[in-house]
């Protein structure tokens, strides 16, 4: 896979490049990684890439010029690939949208900074990519996100020890809580059923962790869900519990409590 990056801000993408699973598979040539600086792309004398918005308002626009420039040179370097506008109006990414990405040869990103991109820009991309509901300074970060959830995917990226198959988001579950040695950190213990040995009740124990992460953080994703027979048996037992919670009086009704008659 082929990145290209259209960014005034090149250098944000060092450090990122430089470590872990991103770095090896640029080593070991599984992607390539081009940043294009807009900056390089405008030819007044100041190296202007932004401008008023026409019709008033605050902030400034990036001006098309310079980012035409930048992108034609991305296509030059990275010809088989797909342009992505990334901007909080696109369609959010998820990791479905993620593995459709990774079947592609190329993917060039355009950043945008100040309050977005001119419009004629935009609509010259393929598609325009939005990583979520909150508000960046800019695309960069977004393209990070793409480039490192993309290249996991890729064959042999992550050396085979951990394959992406088994992850959050695939069954709707979100992952079990994990624990290494030692045995007690901090006066708090590991669970012993996982010390047992016993898979079969660490297997249970896991998808209990599993649900109750999911119910309390992402109740959304069990909507979705076909539930098995032994998920609904212990959604039920908390149900339960919980119905025995609340079935008693209530602390703060006057006739049940205490110290009155
Ligand atoms: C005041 C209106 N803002 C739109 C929500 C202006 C604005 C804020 C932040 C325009 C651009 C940006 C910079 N953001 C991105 O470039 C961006 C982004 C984001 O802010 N959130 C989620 N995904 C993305 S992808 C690119």
């Amino acid at each position: 896979m082929d990145f290209g990056i259209v960014t005034i801000f090149p250098e944000i993408f060092d450090s990122f490049l430089s470590h872990g699973i991103i770095r090896r598979a640029i080593a070991d040539r599984i992607i390539t990684v081009r940043a294009v600086n807009v900056r390089e792309f405008a030819k007044d004398r100041h190296r202007t890439t932004d401008d008023r918005p026409y019709g008033g308002g605050a902030g400034m626009v990036m001006k098309p010029e310079p980012l035409a420039g930048a992108i034609a040179e991305a296509r030059r370097l990275i010809p088989a690939g797909r342009t992505i506008l990334l901007s909080p109006q696109g369609r959010p990414f998820t990791q479905s949208v993620a593995a459709e990405l990774a079947t592609l040869e190329g993917l060039i990103f355009i950043c945008g900074r100040y309050e977005g991109v001119d419009e004629r820009i935009a609509a010259c991309a393929d598609e325009a990519i939005s990583i979520g509901d909150y508000v960046l300074t800019g695309g960069e970060p977004a393209a990070m996100i793409l480039i490192d959830a993309v290249t996991r995917l890729l064959p042999g990226a992550l050396g085979g020890e951990d394959s992406a198959e088994k992850d959050s988001f695939s069954d709707h579950l979100l992952e079990y809580a994990q624990y290494t040695r030692p045995p007690v950190f901090a006066g708090e213990d590991v669970p012993e059923v996982l010390l047992s040995g016993n898979h079969a009740l660490v297997e249970d124990w896991r998808l209990q962790s599993s649900l109750a992460r999911t119910l309390a953080n992402r109740p959304d994703l069990l909507k979705d869900k076909r539930l098995t027979r032994r998920e609904k048996q212990i959604l039920k037992q908390w149900c339960d519990y919980i119905e025995g919670l609340v079935s008693g009086p209530d602390s703060d009704c006057a006739a049940a409590s205490s110290g009155e008659k």
